[in-house]
């Protein structure tokens, strides 16, 4: 779901080089993400394409009381939308998606999706040409401008498409949908298999119950693939717990957290929220800043920037030694299999304190890790879970000679992370048991996954 960001960026240095004489940085900025605009250019670069702002007429942008104005079909236009002029009102009306903004010359009232708003510089025809205020117009589609005060420019970003909910309900329904956007547009897809799908960004949601949870997928999937989707990680129905369903193009997942989407920045009047995403993938924390502006009754996600990054991490060529077994149906290899039905069990009389099972690379590789997912005890069904012993304190030792202590929880099917707090450079990690959940019927301490993740700040 990267974007290639680099591909066009060669010939939109050519073109930079081609108007190099009136745009002297234009190039750089032109990248496929951005509209770049210069006073006193009549030309522009539109997501790496170099265009007139006023094809045949050579207007270019100019700056009124500090707002810069230009005529603004040819960007509007470009962005997938639509401007009519309404002659007896001299009314100019820009649509875009679901968006409808109208404007009056002269005039320092305007519309935005019908809520009268006030404009401090208003549209005007000058030479000829209408003149419109860029920013105002911009930035009630949903877009960021920057302006560059020294060169002049103004930069657009139109790396997302802006999206407009109804209020806080539906951005935060919207954002736990995490790829809104996506799922709406493959949900109609009809999947002729599992794994087909596998690649798509399907469904995210929040549900009360495991029924409602299915019947939700049941809209998208054929029953069978639902229940598939639920069981993915071997959930079984159980109580009413929050089931959150959430997607992340090639893996889905089901954990059953509250909603982690929180208002946790009121500024300018409350109408800049700050949100962040967790984008989980068991567990992950990808998280996202994203800015909403109240405009009018609508709120719009105007900013979205990235503040972390998580991924698996894998040590080169890995092998796990362990302090003992139950048994060659409980080797330590079941830890890090990927697959959550088996186990790493430890062989000990007793609740095997002291045990320990160490992840390595081949001789010299380091891993840069920053934590620990790991599912505690026998995961494969519930009751297995409850017989047997599950660890509630482990001891983590890395190359370094560096240790930790960390409590795990008790809790069925969870990628339960274990955050280091920074990243370690480390040949191996050894988890050694220290305290543990009693089974109801065994003396046998089991973890059933164990990964290694990576958190990259931005
Ligand atoms: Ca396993
Ligand atoms: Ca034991």
């Amino acid at each position: 779901m990267k974007r290639k960001r680099g591909i066009h960026l060669f010939a939109v240095f050519i073109m930079g080089i081609m108007v190099l004489s009136k745009m002297q940085s234009f190039g750089a900025e032109g990248n496929q993400n951005k509209i770049v605009l210069q006073i006193n250019n009549p030309r522009m670069i539109i997501q790496g394409k170099e265009m007139e702002i006023d094809p045949g007429k050579g207007t270019s942008p100019i700056i009124v009381k500090n707002k810069t104005l230009l005529p603004i079909r040819s960007l509007i236009e470009a962005l997938g939308g639509h401007i009519s002029w309404v002659q007896e009102e001299k009314k100019i009306v820009v649509l875009l998606k679901d968006k409808k903004i109208e404007m009056w010359i002269g005039k320092n009232t305007t519309t935005v999706n019908s809520v009268n708003k006030e404009i401090d510089v208003s549209p005007q025809i000058i030479n000829g040409r209408t003149m419109i205020p860029l920013r105002y117009v911009i930035e009630n589609l949903g877009y960021p401008v920057e302006w560059n005060g020294t060169e002049k420019k103004i930069v657009i970003n139109v790396d997302y498409s802006p999206v407009t909910l109804a209020d806080k309900e539906a951005v935060k329904d919207y954002l736990l949908k995490a790829d809104g956007l996506k799922y709406d547009l493959i949900k109609n897809v009809d999947y002729k298999n599992y794994d087909q799908k596998a690649n798509l960004a399907p469904v995210t949601g929040t549900f009360s119950s495991y029924k409602t949870a299915l019947e939700y997928l049941k809209k998208y999937f054929k029953e069978e693939l639902a229940i598939k989707e639920m069981n993915y990680f071997g959930l079984q129905p159980k109580g009413d717990k929050l089931y959150k369903i959430t997607a992340d193009g090639d893996q889905r997942y089901i954990i059953t957290d509250e909603s982690e989407v929180k208002f946790i920045e009121n500024k300018e009047n409350k109408k800049v929220v700050t949100v962040q995403k967790f984008c989980d993938l068991e567990g992950a924390l990808n998280t996202d800043r994203y800015t909403i502006e109240q405009v009018g009754t609508n709120w719009i996600i105007t900013k979205i920037e990235k503040l972390s990054m998580e991924e698996e991490v894998y040590f080169n060529e890995q092998t796990e030694n362990v302090s003992s077994i139950l048994g060659k149906d409980y080797i330590a290899a079941y830890a890090t299999d990927w697959d959550v039905k088996t186990a790493w069990v430890e062989g000990k009389k007793g609740d095997g304190v002291g045990e320990w099972i160490s992840i390595q690379g081949k001789e010299s590789g380091l891993l840069e890790v920053s934590g620990i997912k790991i599912i505690n005890g026998y995961a494969k069904s519930e009751n297995l879970y409850k017989a047997n012993n599950r660890v509630k304190k482990v001891k983590i030792e890395f190359s370094d000679g560096s240790s930790m202590e960390k409590e795990v929880k008790d809790s069925l099917m969870d990628y339960q992370r274990l955050e280091f707090g920074k990243i370690i450079k480390t040949k191996f990690v050894k988890i050694t048991i220290l305290e543990v959940y009693n089974g109801t019927k065994y003396e046998d301490t089991c973890i059933s996954g164990i990964k290694f993740f990576h958190i990259q700040k931005f």
